[in-house]
């Protein structure tokens, strides 16, 4: 029943997500944004409360810093939600201009590993079960560094993190194929991420950032690939025009979304091991409808799949019936499913319409009144 497997749908919004962001031309301050992460918090859960599917809330540290991380996990739960994947941030500290893990200073090296550590302490002391790795490492002019060295030293460093973490929790390894390095990046696509995590073990396995490749790369292809070896740890959604423009997810390619699901339900995907996490900035559009309406466009892609008739399909794939099974894909793609999400939500004790009702819940003139003083929460750009 299609419905159902809607229902237990997960998605997970980023905290950062509910701060100011920008371009590194400009950060656009808006009206009500957080000022700290128990704020962000607050934001996330009113997502949960409209959409019902969006229960738990990835940190970023050092941005999501806070004295008691019990304290934040247990506010996360008073607000009906809780924390997800703890992501970490070796990419702005000045130390790292030439690389963090990768760095040819053993120092800069220790330093980077000592906060990759530290974010497993904080997935301890929340109950995440999920790091999130990802290293703006890499080269900006031929001969700047040793390719094969950088390989060595980032190796080191993630079986040292491995090696620390507990029963019940993994890392997921994340690639982009450049930026902020122009010439070489040191885990520049999910054949590098993989071969790291096989390496290591099934507690380390590779998260597909789906803003993170060249233009034109079959990202599906990637996801098939990767959980038919059992790598594929989870997504950070987003959409891209050019590069890695983390605007919302479906927004640019809605049926690029539809086909990265299809393969995700396909290969048996579809389940809690698999981290359907949003990594986005909303730099002009307002950030809590921003996250709901990324949030539905992830379900729209996921009911769309869902409707495939896989049976259909598999029989004009064995006949050779390349129009047919093209036919099969395309009708469920252009089925419109807002009625039936609509009538779920109903089913659900929520809103049809989360858009609307969240627009009419007052949050936001709540948020713009109380949140005035104080430093707004961003990610330093
Ligand atoms: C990176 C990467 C990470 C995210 C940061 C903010 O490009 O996508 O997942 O934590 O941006
Ligand atoms: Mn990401």
């Amino acid at each position: 029943m299609i419905k159902d497997e809607l229902r237990r749908q997960r998605i997970e919004t980023p905290s950062w997500a509910y701060g100011n962001s920008g371009t590194r031309f400009k950060v656009f301050a808006q009206q009500g944004v957080p000022r700290d992460p128990y704020e962000k918090l607050a934001d996330a859960a009113q997502v949960h409360r409209h959409t019902g599917v969006a229960p738990t809330v990835a940190l970023h540290i050092p941005w999501d810093k806070v004295d008691d991380y019990a304290d934040l996990a247990r506010h996360a739960s008073d607000l009906g939600v809780a924390i997800g994947a703890v992501n970490s941030n070796v990419f702005q500290d000045d130390d790292y201009k030439l690389g963090s893990v990768t760095h040819p200073d053993p120092a800069v090296r220790k330093k980077a590993l000592g906060h990759l550590l530290e974010c497993v302490d904080i997935m301890d002391r929340t109950g995440s079960d999920t790091l999130k790795l990802w290293f703006s490492d890499g080269t900006n002019y031929p001969g700047q560094d040793d390719i094969r060295a950088r390989q060595d030293r980032l190796a080191e460093a993630l079986a040292a993190v491995y090696e620390r973490l507990g029963e019940g929790q993994r890392f997921l390894l994340e690639y982009k194929l450049f930026e902020p390095a122009f010439y070489m990046t040191d885990l520049p696509d999910w054949g590098a991420a993989y071969a790291h995590c096989l390496k290591l073990g099934p507690k380390a396995q590779v998260v597909v950032d789906t803003g993170h490749h060249a233009p034109g790369t079959n990202i599906e292809f990637i996801v098939a690939f990767l959980l038919r070896e059992g790598k594929l740890g989870g997504f950070d959604f987003n959409s891209r025009f050019y590069a890695d423009d983390d605007l919302m997810v479906g927004a640019a390619d809605p049926f690029q979304l539809f086909r990265i699901m299809y393969e995700v339900i396909r290969g048996g995907g579809y389940t809690a091991e698999t981290a359907f996490m949003l990594d986005q900035c909303h730099n002009i559009e307002p950030k809590i409808p921003g996250q709901i309406r990324s949030v539905m466009n992830v379900q729209e892609a996921t009911a769309k799949a869902l409707l495939v008739d896989r049976d259909a399909l598999a029989a004009a794939q064995r006949e050779g019936d390349v129009l047919g099974a093209n036919a099969a894909l395309m009708d469920a793609y252009n089925t419109d499913v807002r009625p039936l999400l609509a009538e779920l939500r109903e089913e659900m004790g929520l809103d049809p319409d989360p858009m609307a009702a969240y627009a009419r819940s007052g949050y936001f003139e709540k948020i713009a009144a109380e949140r005035v003083g104080g430093a707004q929460a961003g990610w330093g750009a």
